[in-house]
């Protein structure tokens, strides 16, 4: 700048017509991440809407996961009849950022079309999943980063029951999961495909569950390059193992990487609540940091006002987006510098 701009820039800003600069103004999160990425969950009906949660997407990510653009429901509402149109919006918008995408997902019990959950036979249902697999990822092919193939599959009442009780598991048993991984490598080598879930951040009976499923695809050659560890933590619970279990699935020879991360502060949201949050973000994404395969941070949402969870006050922006101490911890954190 010269110094007539200098000049004049101090003037406006003195005389109170420029606003004054934030300082988190030069903070840019996915530089601070590098080599890992920085992402979020991006989502069409904020995205070019509102204006100052784009300019926070614009800059801060280098990763993102279309919130529910991608899930059956809103790409293959009707049988063979794909809408690609709010996903595309996505991977056009990562593109031109110069953004990663993870695909997000193809194998879930939730966010079904009726088609699909309620009226085929087995035989229907497997010609539907390889159909809807296949046309999926021959669409964005060489332009995704990777696939959430599997979306929480994992039963909530290990140790006894290890899958999930949806039409999948229902349909297909225990090849469900196998079935969707085959048919995904088989489309497209590249994207890297993912096994996604919760509460199985510490080292616990659903991990261990998961850790033996993975381990016995390893063995019997079932394609799977990586664990996604969502990461929805209420204040002040970060499980202590959350570095351990990273490593030990990484030991597996798998990329691991934090999916869905918020923080819900279960109440006010007060000077004391956000900075035992601003510590749970740096430890969450500390473990990654320490963590030799944890390839992404991705973070569920922007800013408290459009995240899944209303009220939580869950995410680094605020409703006004600007920057608050998680921000500023999860700079710390991918910095090396200590939790604040
Ligand atoms: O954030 C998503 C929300 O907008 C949807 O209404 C909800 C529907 O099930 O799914 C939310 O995203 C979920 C994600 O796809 C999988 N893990 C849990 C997330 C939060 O529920």
């Amino acid at each position: 700048m010269s110094l007539f701009l200098c000049l004049f820039s101090l003037a406006l800003y003195s005389a109170g017509s420029l606003a004054a600069p934030s300082p988190s103004q030069n903070i840019i999160l996915r530089d601070l991440a590098v080599p890992r990425f920085f992402g979020a969950a991006a989502n069409t009906t904020f995205l070019f809407h509102d204006v100052n949660y784009t300019k926070v997407i614009e800059t801060q990510f280098s990763i993102f996961t279309p919130e529910n653009e991608m899930k059956w429901e809103s790409i293959e509402p009707e049988p063979n009849g794909f809408d690609f149109t709010a996903a595309d919006e996505i991977v056009r918008f990562a593109e031109s950022v110069n953004a990663k995408v993870r695909g997000h997902n193809f194998m879930w019990g939730n966010q079904l079309p009726p088609w699909v959950n309620d009226t085929l036979s087995a035989t229907e249902l497997d010609r539907a999943l390889k159909n809807h697999i296949t046309t999926i990822m021959d669409h964005y092919r060489g332009k995704l980063y990777s696939w959430d193939v599997i979306n929480e599959m994992i039963s909530d009442n290990t140790p006894n029951e290890t899958f999930k009780d949806n039409i999948w598991t229902q349909k297909f048993g225990e090849e469900a999961m196998p079935k969707a991984l085959t048919y995904a490598r088989a489309v497209d080598s590249q994207p890297k495909l993912y096994i996604n879930d919760y509460s199985i951040e510490g080292i616990n009976s659903k991990s261990d569950a998961l850790y033996s499923v993975v381990s016995s695809f390893l063995a019997d050659g079932v394609p799977v390059d990586a664990i996604g560890f969502q990461c929805h933590f209420t204040l002040g619970q970060i499980p202590d193992t959350l570095q351990e279990n990273l490593q030990r699935f990484a030991d597996l020879g798998l990329d691991v990487a934090i999916t869905e991360l918020d923080i819900n502060l279960m109440g006010p949201s007060n000077a004391t609540a956000l900075e035992q949050q601003a510590k749970d973000y740096w430890t969450v994404v500390n473990a990654c940091v320490q963590t030799k395969r944890c390839v992404s941070t991705s973070v569920w949402g922007v800013s408290d006002d459009h995240s899944w969870i209303p009220n939580g006050s869950v995410l680094p922006w605020n409703a006004e987006k600007q920057p608050k101490p998680a921000f500023y911890a999860i700079a710390d954190a991918f910095e090396g510098k200590p939790e604040p």
